[in-house]
């Protein structure tokens, strides 16, 4: 039996953080034997708020080469920029033709995108959850792993697939999302009501996958608190819990025992600890991805191959949405 699709992809639209790893990658990199894996860089997500152009060539790396020292393995997943296949965009322009406005409309993510943009809201922002559809099911997915902010654009996917499937026929796969609830939601260090993201402009707020060890130090250390002593999670103590399910996530120790640990301890003691976790976590990740940044070949390698093995597979779907439409 063939296994699995499995599709995922992160915007580099900033650094990744440990939500990103601990919401999303670890997941990929968990099940990678089990599936038949794709995991994208989405530039063109990342356009969809204003770029330097510069600076997204390359982040655009970095993301890939992030994926790669978390663990991804080009010998069991393939690895891909989202711009380097036209299919996508070509499929998110059919799929806005038969997705109505008002799906659109619904979607929380790009009203909280569009409150705190500063500059012109684009079409593409409110477009965005479309293009997301189009990379889903290009690749007849059956998996999509993400963190639990994405659940409702993996929704309106199956939604917009259903659609096209009842009109046109049969042509798409029903994707799932993959939703792990333990650390499906990290917050940030400075706010717990917020989920840690790469667009925050308060840097304090996020712990990123290449901070040096004084920066993890600090971020933790004046990580807000709650008020009490007890380092236990509970939906009162929304900071310590969250702190908890990142000591849990990177060491690999079950959050009940850790609250065991530090029974009577204090949240100095407890913060010290876990920014050695972190920084302990960080580094093998920050000394492979070192030695794929010096060897871009390598890394151009992976991403071309990547490209090339799904182009096949795309096109295919794209042929038979083209087909069922009556286009060309
Ligand atoms: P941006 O601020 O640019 O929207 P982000 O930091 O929110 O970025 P995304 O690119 O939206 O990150 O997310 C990439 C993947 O990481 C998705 O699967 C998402 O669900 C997951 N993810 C993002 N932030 C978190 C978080 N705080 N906790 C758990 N998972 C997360
Ligand atoms: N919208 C996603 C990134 C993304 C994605 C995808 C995730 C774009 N296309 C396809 C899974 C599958 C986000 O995390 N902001």
């Amino acid at each position: 039996m063939s296994k699995p699709v499995v599709f995922s992809g992160i915007a580099p639209s900033g650094n990744l953080h440990i939500g990103n790893y601990i919401g999303a990658i670890r997941h990929w990199v968990k099940y990678q034997d089990e599936k038949d894996n794709i995991f994208c860089v989405v530039d063109l997500h990342a356009v969809t708020v204003p770029q330097d152009p510069r600076v997204l060539k390359d982040k655009t790396r970095e993301v890939a080469a992030l994926y790669l020292a978390c663990g991804i393995d080009p010998q069991k997943s393939r690895v891909f920029i989202q711009s380097h296949n036209p299919d996508h965009a070509q499929l998110a322009w059919i799929l806005d033709c038969v997705t109505p406005m008002g799906w659109m409309q619904r979607m929380t993510q790009y009203k909280d995108k569009s409150v705190k943009q500063k500059e012109v809201i684009t079409v593409g922002l409110f477009n965005y959850p479309v293009l997301m559809a189009a990379d889903i099911l290009l690749y007849q997915t059956n998996e999509v792993p993400v963190g639990d902010d994405q659940k409702q654009h993996v929704e309106i996917t199956r939604d917009i697939a259903q659609r096209f499937n009842s009109k046109y026929g049969e042509v798409f796969t029903l994707p799932e999302a993959m939703i792990d609830m333990s650390g499906a939601r990290i917050v940030s260090l400075q706010d717990p009501s917020a989920k840690m993201s790469k667009s925050d402009p308060d840097k304090k707020g996020s712990v990123y996958l290449l901070d040096d060890p004084e920066t993890v130090g600090q971020k933790v250390r004046e990580a807000v608190t709650d008020s009490g002593q007890e380092i236990q999670t509970h939906e009162e103590k929304p900071a310590i819990s969250n702190l908890l399910s990142i000591f849990s996530a990177l060491s690999g120790k079950e959050i009940n025992s850790i609250e065991e640990e530090y029974q009577g301890s204090s949240y100095q003691k407890f913060k010290q600890d876990l920014s050695e976790v972190v920084v302990e976590f960080l580094k093998p990740i920050q000394r492979r991805y070192r030695e794929i940044r010096e060897d871009s070949t390598y890394l151009d390698n992976v991403l071309q191959q990547g490209s090339d093995s799904l182009k096949s597979v795309s096109n295919k779907t794209l042929r038979a949405v083209q087909e069922a439409l009556g286009l060309g």
